[in-house]
């Protein structure tokens, strides 16, 4: 397998209204100002950006009974994001969804289900994001998405406004959790894998710019073995980075975090701990 035939497609997710701190929205930029595109162009991958996905305001988002904060503009960003993951993985690429707050997820899994209806999801982080409308104690949809997408759950989930467009194609037994402080073994069977990584899954010594850090996280090694033992299915068409927030913390936290999510995000397009060299790389003769 040789990721440098490998095209990529990168979507900007600039959502924040799925939890209460502003920030998550710069995210994607973040990311790029970190240097992502070239990263990933220095693996040999064909990378295109997409720019950013539009996410419209609503004014009157807070009446409804349910203690579920912001739905309509959750709803109309994910519908927005499906949209373009779903173009993105239609054209040949993988899509690779900057986030955002990590109720992205919703979008980008049911964007890339709408591609690639036999897909399973590896989710990445130190919460489980399952919280129905009514298990949730928060009503952040950042801790939901999941419950959106699962076949199973829908009788337990609440009509919200704007959610109509969203059909569940996901089962249960199609997901895999890693970094709940409890790790499970990775994925099953030879389906597309769309893997969901919130930055707070490694410890918040390596990610402090995110807004519900947990002690005890996975290492930069643990986080990047994960992406490459995915990575080397060769079956990756989807990565979402969720949950970097740079208005937390200070400029040292930042640089940390962003450096910690570029180093995830290479080794699930190719990057080995060992080194990588582009597809015909020949070693320079003076
Ligand atoms: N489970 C809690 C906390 C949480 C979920 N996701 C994050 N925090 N980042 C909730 O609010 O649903
Ligand atoms: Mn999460
Ligand atoms: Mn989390």
């Amino acid at each position: 397998l040789h990721f440098g035939d490998r095209k990529v497609g990168v979507v900007g997710c600039p959502v924040h209204h799925g939890q209460a701190k502003p920030g998550t929205e710069h995210g994607p930029d973040a990311l790029r100002e970190g240097g992502l595109i070239k990263k990933l162009m220095g693996l040999g991958l064909d990378v295109h950006d997409y720019g950013d996905v539009g996410t419209p305001s609503h004014e009157d988002d807070h009446h409804f009974d349910l203690p579920v904060k912001n739905p309509k503009h959750v709803a109309t960003a994910s519908e927005n994001i499906a949209a373009d993951v779903y173009n993105v993985i239609k054209s040949g690429r993988t899509c690779l969804a900057l986030g955002g707050d990590h109720s992205m997820a919703i979008g980008s899994i049911f964007g890339h289900s709408l591609a690639e209806p036999e897909h399973v999801v590896v989710w990445v982080d130190a919460h489980a994001d399952i919280n129905t409308p009514l298990t949730s104690s928060s009503g952040n949809m950042h801790g939901m998405p999941l419950s959106f997408l699962v076949k199973e759950l829908q009788p337990y989930i609440s009509k919200l406004p704007g959610f109509e467009f969203i059909k569940p194609c996901l089962s249960a037994k199609n997901i895999a959790y890693i970094g709940l402080r409890d790790v499970d073994p990775g994925e099953r069977g030879v389906k597309p894998i769309h893997l969901s990584f919130d930055i707070d899954a490694l410890d918040p010594s390596l990610a402090p710019s995110t807004g519900t850090p947990v002690p005890g996280g996975l290492s930069i090694r643990e986080g990047n073995y994960i992406c490459e033992e995915l990575a080397a299915t060769g079956r990756l068409t989807c990565v979402d980075i969720a949950e970097v927030n740079p208005s937390l913390g200070n400029e040292r936290d930042n640089l940390i975090t962003v450096n910690s999510a570029l180093s995830i995000i290479t080794h699930c397009f190719g990057g080995r701990r060992q080194g990588t060299y582009p597809k015909n790389y020949q070693i320079p003769i003076p």
